[in-house]
């Protein structure tokens, strides 16, 4: 596996030593020159939504000098390739771990061969990757996102009030194991169910600006919809600018169901413009941080852990809630 190096908690106890009585700079700036950090790769999908610039947060706050860590981000502008360069490009520098955030699912196996080769433990976060090497990363953490699928279905299952469905798809970038989840659940549900209708599947990539063009895109070809499915909160923000420019009202014309539950999503939820959210929860950095502690002493994290998550709708929601997370 890894070099033998690092021991987290001996720095850690030795900055306490040191600079116990002195400001929290100091010991930064001592952990910086510290050449004992255990530095991690991480190669982060964009910027291209809240959820992930949370998650990039997560990780910035739980891998820092203090902690013990020298963190090098890559954000990949929702590209494979420029992933693909980054973890070259962590090989070559010989860092100690490369997390990776997978854009899409396939096309990993290569590169993760040469990381493989080099010794360096690849932790996966948030999407999947599909290979016929499980090897070929040592852990993943992240959603159930057909499980998050699941749960919008039979929230609208619940929801129908005797109306047949027409519904329209904003689907996330595709390829993405977020994509694939959610649009799967989606096509199970209408699968079982002989008066829901899709009218209207396009890609919006994740990001609102598209979320907005692809839902007057729509708009343009088809007025006769009654749910909105948006596979991310960013899109359905472009969605609701888009259908209010057409006078429909979101949450009552149409039914919104989101993903993510981030914070200006729920806000939008005690204002009647989303119906529910599904939470997706961005804060990976700890659980990283958790997973490098265990293999620096010798344990083995499990292979695969999958987050809790709830859901969000009005009836279930108060502003103390919205207060309380982290995103
Ligand atoms: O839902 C979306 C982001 O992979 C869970 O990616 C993540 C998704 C998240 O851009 O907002």
């Amino acid at each position: 596996m890894k070099k033998q190096k690092k021991n987290l908690i001996l720095p850690l106890l030795l900055t306490g030593l040191l600079f116990g009585g002195c400001s929290s700079h100091a010991a930064q700036s001592s952990a910086e020159d510290n050449t004992d950090l255990i530095v991690v790769g991480f190669s982060q999908v964009g910027a291209e939504s809240d959820w992930r610039n949370a998650n990039t947060r997560s990780m910035q706050e739980a891998l820092t000098a203090e902690n013990g860590y020298r963190l090098i981000l890559e954000d990949a502008q929702q590209k494979q390739e420029k992933q693909i360069t980054a973890i070259r490009n962590f090989i070559n520098q010989g860092v100690d771990y490369i997390v990776l955030a997978p854009t899409r699912e396939t096309g990993w196996d290569t590169v993760l061969t040469e990381a493989k080769k080099a010794g360096i433990p690849v932790i996966i976060v948030d999407r999947m990757i599909e290979t016929d090497d499980p090897d070929l990363f040592t852990c993943w953490v992240g959603s159930d996102f057909r499980s998050e699928g699941d749960k919008a279905v039979q929230w609208l299952e619940e929801h129908q009030d005797g109306r047949k469905l027409r519904i329209a798809h904003l689907q996330g970038s595709i390829g993405s194991s977020a994509q694939i989840g959610r649009t799967s659940g989606l096509d199970a549900g209408i699968a079982a169910h002989d008066d829901w209708t899709l009218v209207f599947r396009e890609s919006g990539d994740f990001t609102q600006a598209k979320g907005q063009e692809m839902t007057e895109k729509l708009l343009a070809r088809e007025t006769d919809f009654n749910v909105l499915y948006s596979e991310n909160d960013n899109m359905t923000y472009g969605a609701i600018e888009a259908l209010q420019s057409a006078h429909l009202e979101p949450g009552k014309d149409v039914t919104i169901l989101s993903f993510d539950a981030s914070s200006k999503a729920l806000h939008l939820i005690l204002d009647g413009k989303i119906n529910y959210d599904v939470e997706c929860n961005p804060l990976h950095g700890p659980r990283v941080r958790k997973i490098i502690e265990q293999l620096e002493s010798g344990e083995t994290p499990l292979k695969y852990t999958y987050v809790e998550e709830v859901s969000f709708e009005s009836s279930n929601l108060l502003e103390s809630v919205i207060e309380g997370r982290g995103y």
